[in-house]
């Protein structure tokens, strides 16, 4: 029987506190079959109780476990849990070292005094549907609320002539560095390339790419796994290189040719398990500014159809409308202010704007130069849209959360 729980902690160290509460359940034989990546958000409060040092920001992730243990023993246990990992404030919403909360068990409606599955406040609370969004399609008039935080992805590269970062990861160490500093301020997500995309780069074949990753590749192979260490993407279109690094460990393909190459779809195939991004990449500069928005959604709806015909998991797919990938700066403009119109297919939704060259619009500055539009524009885009990919992901965290607190939530 799936479940959801939802599993949340605002004092001391919180990322240790959840990480105990996942071994305790394991420790209980509940078979854990994922985690979601943590949410950092504000504390949702209520009026009558609120002070100023509950006020602290939570850790929220979403766990799924397998358990032939009904609903009520599961409770008993997550309560048992609450109470040795140290939760004695009983006062509700308190600050607290965990809080574990059945979501969803095996798709059973209960309603009791002492328990009501799906729990009663889930569907209005962004930091429970965000990381279950994770696992389950959620329909958009929920996910998109307010308070919907975004996950952030971290751009990497790997390459000499990068015309963004100036390839100062060049260098493995800086890699490692820079890996381990957005795992400390919980970045969920890093994608990895080896080539640059900008406009006027020379492509490079797969062979040079596979050696530039090479580092990488081992670095995958034999890094500590960790519950809460952020997902990695490969950034391709080479299949030879996806293959290696899917096998190395990689979490996810970011493929800026949409997975149009045959190869690389039966790759989607075989790899069911991992997430894909597919990026929309025709060029469209000819076509009328009016229409941007239209032909790329008949582009997705194909892709759909595509997907569902080889049986690939919608759910793991994530869809990127190509921003500055053959279309003008006003086409690529006008995608972000649309941006709400591919809600409708049901995918998970990535935009990637940093540092594009579409920002010409409204500034004259070199790419390294434009991360603060970058990040004004993230900011108006974080309701709308599931992961914003950026060079600059602490200060696009830092800046989410302060924003989402002017959405507090006081009941
Ligand atoms: N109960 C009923 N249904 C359930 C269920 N599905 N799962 C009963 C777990 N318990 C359920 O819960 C109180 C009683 O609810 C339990 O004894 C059980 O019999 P609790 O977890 O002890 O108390 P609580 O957490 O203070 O209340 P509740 O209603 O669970 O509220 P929430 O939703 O857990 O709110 N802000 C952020 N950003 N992130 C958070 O995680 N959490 C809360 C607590 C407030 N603000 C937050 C967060
Ligand atoms: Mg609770």
């Amino acid at each position: 029987m799936t479940t959801f729980i939802a599993a949340g902690s605002n004092l001391n160290d919180r990322v240790q506190y959840l990480l105990f509460a996942i071994r305790v359940l394991q420790e209980k034989n509940y078979c854990i079959t994922g985690v979601s990546p943590l949410y950092e958000t504000p504390a949702a409060l209520l009026y009558e109780t609120a002070q100023d040092d509950w006020n602290k920001p939570y850790l929220n992730c979403v766990i799924q476990i397998e358990t032939d243990k009904n609903a009520f023993d599961l409770l008993n246990d997550l309560k048992q849990i609450e109470h040795d990992l140290g939760r004695n404030n009983t006062a509700r919403w308190a600050p607290r070292p965990i809080d574990l909360d059945i979501i969803e068990h095996n798709l059973e409606q209960i309603d009791t005094p002492k328990l009501t599955v799906p729990h009663k406040l889930c569907m209005k609370r962004s930091f429970v549907l965000d990381p279950l969004s994770f696992f389950k399609k959620i329909s958009p008039e929920f996910l998109y609320s307010n308070t919907h935080q975004p996950m952030v992805m971290g751009i990497l590269n790997i390459t000499p002539d990068s015309f963004s970062d100036g390839g100062e990861n060049n260098h493995f160490d800086a890699f490692e560095k820079k890996v381990d500093l957005w795992e400390k301020a919980f970045i969920p997500l890093i994608d990895i390339g080896a080539e640059s995309s900008r406009p006027d780069a020379v492509p490079i074949p797969s062979e040079e790419e596979i050696k530039r990753l090479s580092k990488i590749f081992d670095y995958m192979k034999h890094k500590e796994k960790k519950i809460f260490s952020p997902r990695f993407s490969i950034d391709t279109y080479h299949v030879q290189t996806a293959i290696k690094a899917l096998e190395a460990g990689f979490d996810a393909l970011n493929d800026i040719h949409g997975l149009d190459d045959p190869d690389m779809l039966a790759l989607a195939k075989e790899h069911k398990d991992k997430r894909f991004i597919f990026m929309h990449h025709d060029d469209i500069t000819r076509q009328s500014l009016k229409n941007t928005v239209a032909d790329i959604e008949h582009w997705v709806e194909e892709k759909i159809n595509l997907f569902e015909k080889n049986n690939l998991p919608l759910n793991h797919m994530t869809f990127d409308p190509g921003i500055g990938f053959g279309k003008t700066a006003c086409q690529s403009l006008m995608i972000l202010q649309q941006i709400d119109r591919f809600h409708r297919f049901g995918l998970r939704l990535l935009i990637g704007h940093s540092r594009k060259s579409f920002m010409k619009i409204f500034t004259p500055k070199e790419p390294r130069q434009k991360d603060v539009e970058t990040l004004g524009l993230s900011v108006k885009m974080a309701q709308k849209v599931d992961i914003l990919r950026v060079h600059t992901p602490v200060e696009h965290k830092e800046a989410l959360l302060a924003a989402a607190h002017l959405e507090n939530q006081f009941f």
